[in-house]
């Protein structure tokens, strides 16, 4: 697939992946959930070596300002369900993705915007960024799992509020409350993203995964999280990369994971 809108550059296994609709602040329109549908079912998945992905938006001004409002104006009950349905999909692909997935958050995330930050594992914002889910102001709830995922980051009480008010809140608030990881100056979101990717490659492929589908498992009503972590626990076991750590450890020395 040609990607008109996404930007991935990808440099020694990490993908960045920069949405590229600046003139309307990188709002999601189909075509852009189209493609981050293909990056995280397809092609992301047959990258060699992948270590994880940086998600970003082009410009300055703006991460994600949210679903593209244009298209979506009109819809009716059942439309509506479509689209929610869609977006929660594409977002369910990233939130399970194998590697690791950072929003570089440069600017504005609102609404899907902000929903898009939430299903990457990791957040990092840069100074200027702003977070908030405005669909109330527009006679509508969060549709792109906003209204869970929220609350996974900054608890119940918190969540009603800036779900019911639409306030928006700066970088520095959302590394008080837990919705982002990291802030650094902007223009360097990209740079402390790939410092997180780069880390975490030096740890083991494969426990790295099992880590995410655990932790994501907590989140679903039908998966026992403990029971998955057995099951992950003895798959890590059966793996030349637990052997090569343990040995590293004995032999005092830096573990060569092979991903195996
Ligand atoms: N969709 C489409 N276009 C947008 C969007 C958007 N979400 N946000 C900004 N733009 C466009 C503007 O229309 C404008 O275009 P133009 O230059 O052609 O007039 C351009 O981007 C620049 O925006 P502004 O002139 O408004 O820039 P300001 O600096 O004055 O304001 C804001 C910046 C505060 C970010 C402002 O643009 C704004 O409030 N944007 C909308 C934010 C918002 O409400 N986002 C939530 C959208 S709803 C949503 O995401 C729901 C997700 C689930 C959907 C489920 C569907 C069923």
């Amino acid at each position: 697939m040609h990607y008109e809108i996404l930007n991935i550059d990808l440099k020694n296994g990490i993908a960045v992946i920069t949405i590229n609709r600046e003139k309307a602040l990188n709002a999601l329109n189909t075509a852009t959930m189209s493609e981050l549908q293909h990056f995280f079912s397809d092609a992301g998945l047959k990258i060699d070596g992948l270590k994880g992905v940086v998600l970003t938006g082009a410009g300055e001004k703006a991460f994600v300002a949210g679903a593209d409002i244009t298209e979506f104006s009109q819809l009716d009950a059942d439309q509506g369900k479509a689209f929610a349905k869609r977006g929660q999909d594409v977002f369910f692909l990233i939130e399970r993705f194998h590697r690791p997935v950072v929003a570089a958050v440069n600017g504005f995330a609102l609404g899907g915007g902000c929903e898009l930050a939430m299903a990457c594992h990791l957040r990092v914002a840069g100074e200027k960024a702003r977070f908030g889910q405005p669909e109330v102001n527009l006679g509508l709830i969060p549709g792109y799992g906003g209204t869970q995922r929220m609350i996974q980051y900054v608890g119940k009480g918190k969540a009603l509020e800036l779900l019911m008010t639409a306030d928006m809140i700066g970088a520095a608030e959302a590394l008080q409350l837990g919705l982002v990881n990291a802030v650094v100056p902007a223009g360097e979101e990209v740079a402390k993203a790939i410092e997180f990717l780069e880390k975490i490659a030096t740890k083991a492929p494969v426990a790295v995964a099992k880590v995410i589908e655990c932790v994501n498992a907590f989140f679903e009503p039908e998966t026992d999280g403990f029971a998955k972590e057995i099951d992950a626990f003895g798959d890590c076991c059966a793996t030349d990369d637990f052997r090569e750590g343990a040995a590293a450890f004995v032999e005092k020395r830096k573990a060569d994971f092979k991903g195996r």
